[in-house]
Order: C-alpha cells, then structure tokens, then sequence
C-alpha cells in the first residue's frame, strides 16, 4: 500500500482537504455516507416501504451528461490520441488543471475509493484508486465496483493500480476537464459530478484508459453489454452487444421475452455497458464485466418495456434527476402511460408539464446482482464464453433489423462504419446522426485508426472469433413510428443470430451482408405484417451507396492510420452496391 499511500497524500498536499476517509467498501460505511448526504441535502430519502433503501440526487442543471467536448486524451504524442479524440499535451494540461485541483478541496472530504474492476480472484481485473470530493461519487462507486478491503488486497499482491482524481471543483462547465495520461494509467477529472465524468472506475478507467493497456497486452476493452441466452436444451450461448449510449444495451442485457420463455428459453444478464475480453486456451473470446452496477437511463424504462429493470431498482438504488411523486416515489417518461398528478421535476419544482418531469438522460444506479436475471457467472474469474458481437445504432432509415458480415474483416468493417443518432447521455444536439466506430467514438483512449488495426489483429489471433451482425432496432415508418416492436421481441433476432452462429438460419447474400429471409425469423404471436417485415428487412441500394461513400470521411481523417484492409472493404461493397 505504499505507494498508494504517498500518491494520496500527494494528492492531499495539493487539493488540502479537511479530513481524509479510506474507504473500506462496507455496507456500514455506505450507511455513513447517505445519511451524510441525507443531512447536507444532496440526497433525498424515497417512499421506503416501496422503495427500500433507495434515494434522489438532484445533479446541479448544467451537469447532468458527459462532457466531450472537455474530455481529452492527454498522450506524450498528439499522434496517439489520434484526430477523434481532444488532445493537451500532458504537461500543459496538469499545469493548467493542477491549477484548479489546488486547494479545491479546502472545508470537504477526501475520500480515497480502492476499487477492482472485475472479479475478485480473475486475472483479467484491474485495480483503481479514486480520490475524490464527492460523496454520491464514493457511494456510486460502491454500487458499479468491487470497492474497499478486495481491491487493497489486489494492491497488496502487487498489482499495478489506475489513479484517478476527482473533484466537483465548482461544478462550473467553464472550469471542467476531464483528462487521461494513459501512458502513465492516471485520470484528473475536475468540475463535474456526473456518472461517465466522475466514476473515475467506468469509461475512464474501464474503457479510456484499459483500451490504451489492451492494446498494449493483446485482448480488448469494448462498450459491450454481455448476455446469454439459456435454450431449452439447457446449453447458454453468450453474445456481446455495443450499441452508443442510450441506444438500448442496458433493456437488451436484461430482455424479458414471456413468450419464448413459456418455450424453455431464458436471458442471462453480465454486463450492460462495459467487457472486457481475452481469448481463453479454446480459442474462444472469453468476456468478463469489468462492473458490477448498472448506471442506467431511467425514460422508457416500464413493467412493460423492461420489468428487469423495474424489479431491479425497487431496492438498493439511487437515482439522480427523476422526477417525484407526492408518495416519494420515482418517476419519469414512459415508466407509465399518464404522468401521475402532482409531480416535482427534476430540479425540485412542481412539474409544469411543459418540459420533460425527469431529464432526458436521468439515472439509476443499482448494483446488478439486483437483476432478477443476474448470470451466475457475474463473479466468474473466467467470464462467459462470447459466439456472437453486435454492432447497433439508432438509424432511422437505412440499416436493416439484422444483418450479418461475411466474415471477421468485413465484420470490422462495419463496426467501423457504425453511425447512430445522438442522444441526451453526452452533452450538445439529440437525434443527429454521427459516426460512432464500434459505439467508441467518445471512449478509445487511441488513434481510432490503430484501434481498427488492433480489432483486425486481435481476429487474426483468435482461433474461433465470435461471429459478427449489426442491428437495428430503430428504423421507423413514414409516419415516424418505430417498425420494430423491440425490447422483449429482439429475442426474435437473437435466436436468428444463434441459429447463424450454428449454421442453421435462413439468410438471403446482400451486398451489405447476409439478410433473414421472410420466413427466417420466428414471429409467432407478434402482429406485425408482411410488408413492414418487408421494409424492416430491405437494402436501399442507392441509400447505401451514399452511406458508404460518406464513410471516406471518417476513413480520410485517420490518415494512414486507417489499416489498408478496411479501405479495401469500402470500396468491395462500393462495387457490390454497383456504385
Ligand atoms: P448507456 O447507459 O448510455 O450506455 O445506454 P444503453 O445503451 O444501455 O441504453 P438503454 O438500454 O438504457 O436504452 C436507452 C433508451 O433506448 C431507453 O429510453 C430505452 O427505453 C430505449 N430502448 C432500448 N431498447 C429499445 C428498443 O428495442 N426499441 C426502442 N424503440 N427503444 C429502446
Ligand atoms: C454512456 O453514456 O455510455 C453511459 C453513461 O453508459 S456514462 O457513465 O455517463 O458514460
Ligand atoms: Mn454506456
């Protein structure tokens, strides 16, 4: 513990807080820590007889979605950040916000919050240090990591540890930044309270930062939910999904399918934002979860469009920026048909029903083994064995329900091609569509070019690499409807995949890849008809051809460091299209 000692009270030097907490991660400790908040009014204790153990944290208004535009990858070399990341050279940057840090913490806490990420007892968990200012920071990172006694006895073992800094500083968006020196594994994050910005463990550790070491070692960091699917025969077949944020990985994770459950299948939940994957002595992909929270969009979560998740937050959970009910309940968008009279909004006003009551991108944080779907192998040092990846997006138009690549390079080429429509979990314009390379366009601590390269490598290196398909599950009709159900239905399509991954499913050759068939998918008890099928199903030649001509775009930028293989691609399916 030495030399988390001195880095602490390094840290502790500059920021001069008045007492300094070691967190140990116990249940009496995160006791300590609401009632803190309950009495500075940081939080606010919900209905317990509905709700037990479960509170409200209203986020200041400027500071309720990640920061990209204030997130940098402070690299030795501008050139390793590569053009799709922010860059400050590293000294600059501390001389700048180490500015900031000092004395920020006159009059708070400091709370020092070991964490694993990963298993306890797994090879493939990391260890971090967050010291931070915020105790509904310390308190969530109970919630989404293995905190306390476990991680200081990783560091005891020897192993290497992720620093990570944090203050709320002023909450100021003017004086934010969050910054990564991955070549020296430390995150500064400064000005902000907000999930992705201030748990230092998930996307700057687990992903920003691990995707850097990944690289480095051979095996991958990806924004992945990890799911199994039980058949009647009892065997499990697990799948990996990256979509962007709030774009569905959480209500897949944990789908809920009465139908095909009555028929013997069942979904196991891993993970629903974050994997981690090496390739086991089979040569499979073996994927862990690096968290044990889910940190999860709250609007459109119902009994009927995700009762996982429903049952999942019932307990044990905080949410940040719902609304109230005069029962002290939560609420927000979609929970339920009508909006229950007498709401308080988000920031603490009677609701006037003009604005949404809860914000857009408000939250739950709940530990998964909550999930009435937990896998078994949630705590498995080994982690589940991965038969298929899915690449996905919010499209409007364009991308069909499902496809499937020809094979791995072409199935990175589409995950490089990933576009999707913005949403309200990053801060700027919703609903506009942006390229979003394997849903790691904000959370790839490199050169994109060399991450394509490293995902090329890594299926070179993979005896029997999972299969690869894209998804969608928002195109919608001329009347801006969705075409596809989605939630507990996309179990159609995953049984689809499964059956491909088996050589079994039904599949028509496009120039984009291989399509279900009419009748490959099993639709039995859904209303939907032919031709919306039809449609949901349909390549736009000519649409496809712009799209992917509009891909040199994103190719162009990365230089020559875009790998050869993938321009390639581009221009096979150019000529596929007929262009
Ligand atoms: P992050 O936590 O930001 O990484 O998001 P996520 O990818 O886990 O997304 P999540 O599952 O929380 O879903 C985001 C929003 O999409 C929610 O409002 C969901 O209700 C909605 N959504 C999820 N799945 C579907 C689907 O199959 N169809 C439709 N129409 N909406 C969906
Ligand atoms: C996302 O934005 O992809 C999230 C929420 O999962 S955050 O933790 O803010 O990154
Ligand atoms: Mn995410």
């Amino acid at each position: 513990m030495q030399p988390v000692r001195r880095w602490v009270a390094e840290v502790a030097a500059t920021t001069r807080p008045e007492e300094v907490v070691w967190c140990d991660g116990s249940e009496a400790e995160y006791g300590r820590l609401i009632d803190r908040m309950l009495s500075e009014g940081t939080m606010i204790e919900l209905n317990q007889q509905a709700f037990p153990r479960c509170y409200l944290h209203r986020s200041d208004p400027k500071d309720v979605s990640r920061t990209e535009h204030l997130t940098f990858i402070c690299s030795a070399r501008r050139e390793d950040a590569g053009p799709t990341n922010n860059w400050r050279d590293p000294a600059e940057a501390k001389a700048k916000v180490g500015e900031m840090f000092a004395g920020c913490m006159k009059g708070r806490t400091m709370y020092v919050v070991p964490y694993l990420m990963g298993p306890a007892g797994s090879p493939n968990s990391q260890v971090g240090i967050e010291v931070t200012d915020s105790p509904y920071v310390a308190a969530s990172m109970r919630i989404m990591t293995r905190m306390g006694q476990v991680a200081i006895q990783a560091v005891e073992e020897g192993r290497p540890f992720v620093r990570g800094l944090h203050s709320l500083g002023e909450l100021d968006p003017e004086r934010r930044f969050i910054l990564h020196f991955p070549e020296e594994r430390l995150i500064w994050s400064y000005g902000s309270g907000y999930g992705g910005n201030a748990l230092l463990g998930k996307k700057c550790h687990a992903l920003r930062i691990a995707s850097v070491t990944a690289r480095d070692e051979g095996w991958m960091a990806e924004h992945m939910l990890i799911l199994g699917v039980q058949r009647p025969d009892g065997e499990t077949v697990y799948i990996t999904a990256a979509f962007p944020s709030a774009c569905g990985k959480t209500n897949l994770a944990m789908l809920v399918s009465p139908f095909f459950e009555a028929r013997g299948y069942k979904v196991w939940t891993v993970g629903d934002d974050i994997a981690w994957l090496r390739i086991g002595e089979d040569g499979r992909l073996w994927a862990i979860n690096p968290e044990s929270g889910c940190f999860g969009v709250a609007p459109g979560t119902s009994e009927q469009s995700n009762p996982n998740a429903m049952a999942m937050v019932r307990r044990d959970s905080l949410f940040t920026n719902v609304a109230l009910t005069p029962q002290g309940t939560p609420w927000w968008e979609g929970m339920t048909a009508a909006p229950p009279s007498g709401l308080t909004d988000w920031q603490g006003r009677p609701w006037s029903g003009q604005a949404p009551a809860a914000h857009p991108n408000s939250r739950f944080t709940t530990p998964i083994a909550n999930c009435p779907t937990v896998s078994p192998h949630l705590n498995d040092p080994q982690g589940v064995p991965i038969a298929a990846f899915l690449f996905g997006g919010r499209r409007t138009h364009l991308a069909p329900l499902v496809y499937q690549s020809f094979d791995w390079e072409h199935g990175v080429f589409v995950g490089a091609g990933m576009g999707s429509e913005t949403t309200a979990a990053a801060v700027g314009a919703v609903g506009q569509l942006r390229r979003d390379p394997f849903a790691m366009l904000p959370f790839c601590g490199y050169h994109m070019g060399d991450y394509f390269a490293h995902w090329l490598a890594m299926g070179r290196r993979t005896p029997r690499p999972p299969a690869i398909f894209h998804v969608n599950w928002f195109r919608k009709g001329a009347e801006g409807q969705f075409l596809w159900p989605g939630y507990g239905d996309n179990m159609r399509v995953l049984l689809w995949i499964i059956d491909r991954v088996e050589g079994r499913g039904k599949a028509a050759e496009t120039p984009i890849g291989f399509v279900p068939t009419p009748d490959a998918l099993n639709l039995e008890g859904l209303e939907i008809s032919p031709e919306t099928m039809r449609e949901l199903l349909s390549v736009d030649r000519q649409a496809w051809i712009r799209e992917t001509e509009s891909l040199a775009e994103l190719f162009d930028k990365l230089g020559d460091h875009l790998p050869p293989e993938l321009a390639a691609q581009r221009q096979a399916l150019l000529r596929r299209l007929g262009a």
